[in-house]
């Protein structure tokens, strides 16, 4: 018998999660409905060169697409989900953070919501999505404009994103002040602030 606690390769399912094929749909209320036609993304805070981008704007500097499996705090994961839309590399090299800026928030349509991550946290595997499965992404999930960070639990992939503000100090968002981990790696199962000093 195989032991895999003694492998070095990582298991697909992170501690304590289950796997669904379902898409569920999440959020603290309501779903917004952006109009796409005057929607504008702006990026603003620490950086020398903050801009506002319409849809059309947005969709001709798409460069990226990735299969991810996301993983929900509340416990379920779904595998190979596919997104498309910008590299942050790109985002950065456009809007060009200062050397101060060390943590983006995401400020969002459904009422206040936010959320922050440290730059770090933009790897390879990271996008500015506009579509999900080859569409734009609809209203329930988030569009038309999410960031998704697979490493990270999926309340960090904040949904109808008006706002990405560089900034030089960490703010906590709404599931973090709620007592939700700021941290949220799932490999660490790091679910609550309590969690935080693993
Ligand atoms: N703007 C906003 N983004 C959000 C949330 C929210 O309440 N508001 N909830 C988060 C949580 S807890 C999860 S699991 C995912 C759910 O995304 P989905 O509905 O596309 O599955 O969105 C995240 N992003
Ligand atoms: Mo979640």
């Amino acid at each position: 018998m195989k032991d895999n606690s003694k492998s070095d390769k990582k298991p697909r399912l992170p501690p304590g999660q289950h796997l669904t094929d379902r898409f569920p749909v999440l959020q603290k209320g309501g779903i917004p409905r952006i109009d796409r036609e005057n929607y504008k993304l702006e990026i603003s805070g620490e950086v020398d060169n903050p801009v506002i981008l319409s849809l059309e704007d947005l969709n001709k500097i798409q460069d990226k697409e990735i299969v991810a499996d996301i993983h929900c705090v509340t416990g379920w994961t779904r595998f190979n989900s596919k997104w498309k839309g910008i590299s942050f590399k790109k985002l950065f090299e456009l809007s060009k953070p200062t050397k101060k800026a060390k943590f983006m928030e995401f400020y969002c349509a459904d009422g206040g919501f936010t959320t922050t991550v440290p730059i770090e946290a933009f790897k390879e595997n990271t996008i500015l999505a506009l579509s999900y499965d080859g569409k734009p992404i609809d209203d329930k999930h988030g569009g038309p404009v999410r960031p998704i960070l697979p490493d990270l639990y999926f309340y960090k992939s904040a949904k109808w994103v008006l706002k990405t503000i560089f900034l030089e100090k960490d703010r906590l968002g709404y599931w973090e002040r709620a007592g939700y981990s700021n941290k949220a790696d799932p490999w660490k199962a790091q679910r609550y602030s309590s969690d935080d000093n693993s």
